[in-house]
């Protein structure tokens, strides 16, 4: 493994441990915090800027060279950049339901490289680098070898910043192709869970770097297939996604809207 990598792969991982405990910390304080919303179904809380400050300070004693992005505090990136959501899941995490993590990327020169997903109140640590497999706790994970539209489990993301009506028809498609359809509202774990095999596969018409940076790692790594996400102003302004385990892919890939081209 190239040392550049491994040496960060090392060092963030301990930090993103700490991060999802910080996390963890707040989640049992929940009833304490600030929560409020952005916007429509919007969540954000305490704990969301609390933890990218954390993992900005760490990040920057351990790598000052990084530029680093974040849902809450922003930032446009660059040749070796970090890119986190301190917590995917708000919603979750809002209303005390444990489906939430810390999703934490990193890309060089646009190519996604290492992912870090942890989701403390599961005990569930997921990471990938790329070209070096997938793990969740340390254990190997694959994508699941389901090849029948009709045996599917695909979760579609949701979220107000593209009409419920493009959601919706979405939604009918996947269900008229056989498959059954779930939503979960964390975009990282989705990915994840596919990686793992828990689901065929995920799609959102939009989503933002943040919320997928660390899962195109680790669901590649796991055997999925995903559209080209890393194109266009992907890191400030997001894309649509679609990830799905091999033997569905086509089959997903008819119902999809936006178009994508999934890539080997
Ligand atoms: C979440 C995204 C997910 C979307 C959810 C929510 P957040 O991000 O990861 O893709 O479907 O509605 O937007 O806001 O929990 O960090």
């Amino acid at each position: 493994m190239d040392p550049f990598i491994q040496e960060r792969r090392d060092i963030v991982r301990d930090i993103v441990r700490e991060a999802g405990l910080l996390a963890l910390d707040y989640f049992q304080r929940r009833h304490e915090l600030v929560i409020s919303l952005k916007g429509r179904q919007d969540w954000l809380t305490e704990a969301d800027g609390a933890v990218e400050t954390f993992l900005r300070q760490k990040i920057g004693q351990a790598f000052p060279n990084d530029q680093i992005v974040g849902e809450e505090q922003g930032g446009t990136g660059g040749d070796a950049m970090w890119i986190a959501d301190p917590i995917d899941g708000t919603a979750n995490f809002a209303r005390g339901d444990r489906q939430w993590c810390v999703s934490l990327g990193f890309a060089r020169h646009g190519v996604p490289e290492i992912g870090f997903i942890f989701a403390p109140a599961q005990d569930e640590f997921y990471e990938a680098v790329r070209g070096a497999g997938a793990t969740m706790n340390d254990q190997p994970i694959r994508v699941a070898p389901t090849h029948d539209i009709r045996h599917a489990v695909i979760e579609l993301g949701w979220s107000p910043r593209r009409p419920t009506g493009d959601y919706l028809a979405l939604i009918g498609r996947t269900m008229e192709a056989g498959a059954t359809v779930k939503r979960s509202a964390s975009g990282a774990l989705g990915m994840a869970h596919v990686a793992n095999s828990r689901t065929d596969g995920y799609g959102e018409v939009h989503i933002n770097s943040w919320d997928v940076l660390a899962g195109l790692v680790i669901a590649r790594e796991a055997g999925a297939l995903i559209n080209d996400f890393c194109s266009g102003p992907w890191v400030t302004e997001g894309n649509p996604i679609l990830c799905v385990t091999p033997g569905i892919a086509k089959d997903l890939e008819k119902v999809f809207e936006p178009r994508v081209e999934l890539q080997t």
